[in-house]
């Protein structure tokens, strides 16, 4: 019966060079290489692929401040903003396949001005809510969430090719899972903010069955539509190694997830897939099939098995 409640789901792969850390533009193709859209077909959803965006290198993007790329990424971003804005006017559930986690901030931002106000399940290692003043790299990806809380409006410099941008998650509205690497400013603002954050110590001590109901409850109060932004860092690098940053320490492959089996059907992002980051094929293998193995779950996939809900038993 599962396979009832499915949505349309659709994809935006997402290119996006960054420097220090090329290949992450990579991610998206090799996520359908694996067969993501045969598959979620196969578990009753119906799959439009919007394809690649791509964006042009900037010849002028010296740093801001130290903030890297601005220009490029805000440029991008609003364009995503725009792409997932006209994904949700066709009806349709947004997967954006990163790319970098900096690519939330238009993601997030197009599905909330496409429903109006979101909560968001940011499953990470990482809490990526540095502001462009207390970055400690200027790299844009530990950023994201920075630019999309109403609370630090105040705090952001104005930066080029980010005007179009305006804050619409509440701190309320945040739960962090999977934490396990912040910088002291981030660990602030997450404190000052009062955002939900289940670390990897909270999940140690409850267990992923309590932080996902916890966290249901917690987005149950709020009734607004979910975003799950995955950045697949979140998951132990044993079994996602192809990523920009990985820290040990990190969910089970189960662990990870039962967050997707609890959470189905909402807007999601799958990012920090790079297979140029990965030691071994193996090594890029596990991490993209992971990758692949979380979005079906987000879509109706469940461990003990699924069925059609016209199944018909066949008589002798
Ligand atoms: C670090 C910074 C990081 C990935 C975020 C970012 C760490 N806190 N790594 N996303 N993949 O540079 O702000
Ligand atoms: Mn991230
Ligand atoms: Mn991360
Ligand atoms: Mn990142």
């Amino acid at each position: 019966f599962l396979l009832s409640f499915l949505p349309c789901g659709e994809f935006l792969g997402l290119f996006q060079e960054r420097e220090p850390r090329p290949g992450v533009d990579r991610g998206p193709d090799l996520i359908r290489a694996a067969g993501l859209l045969n598959r979620l077909q196969e578990q009753g959803s119906e799959v439009k692929d919007y394809g690649n965006l791509t964006f042009e290198d900037l010849e002028e993007d010296e740093p801001v401040g130290g903030v890297k790329h601005v220009r490029a990424v805000g440029g991008a971003n609003q364009r995503l903003s725009e792409a997932v804005r006209a994904v949700k006017r066709d009806g349709r559930v947004s997967v954006m396949l990163g790319g970098d986690h900096s690519l939330a901030i238009g993601s997030i931002h197009g599905h909330a001005a496409a429903v109006g106000p979101l909560s968001v399940v940011w499953v990470d290692a990482h809490a990526d809510v540095n502001t462009a003043l207390t970055t400690p790299t200027g790299n844009l990806h530990g950023q994201p969430m920075s630019f999309l809380l109403h609370e630090l409006r105040s705090k952001i410099p104005v930066l080029p090719n980010f005007s179009w941008m305006t804050p619409c998650v509440s701190a309320k509205d945040l739960v962090y899972i999977g934490l396990r690497d912040l910088d002291p400013g981030e660990h602030y603002i997450v404190r000052l903010l009062g955002a939900k954050v289940f670390s990897m110590t909270e999940v140690d001590r409850l267990g992923i069955g309590r932080v996902m109901e916890e966290t249901c409850d917690h987005l149950c109060t709020g009734k607004k539509p979910v975003h799950l932004s995955y950045d697949v860092d979140a998951i132990d690098p044993a079994v996602t190694p192809a990523t920009g940053t990985p820290v040990p320490g990190g969910l089970t492959y189960r662990e990870g997830v039962y967050i997707t089996e609890q959470l189905c059907q909402t807007g999601v992002d799958m990012v920090e897939v790079n297979p140029l980051r990965g030691p071994t094929e193996h090594a890029i293998q596990s991490t993209v099939n992971t990758a692949v193995d979380l979005l079906l779950g987000c879509f109706g996939r469940r461990r003990e098995g699924n069925h059609p809900s016209d199944f018909l038993l066949p008589g002798p």
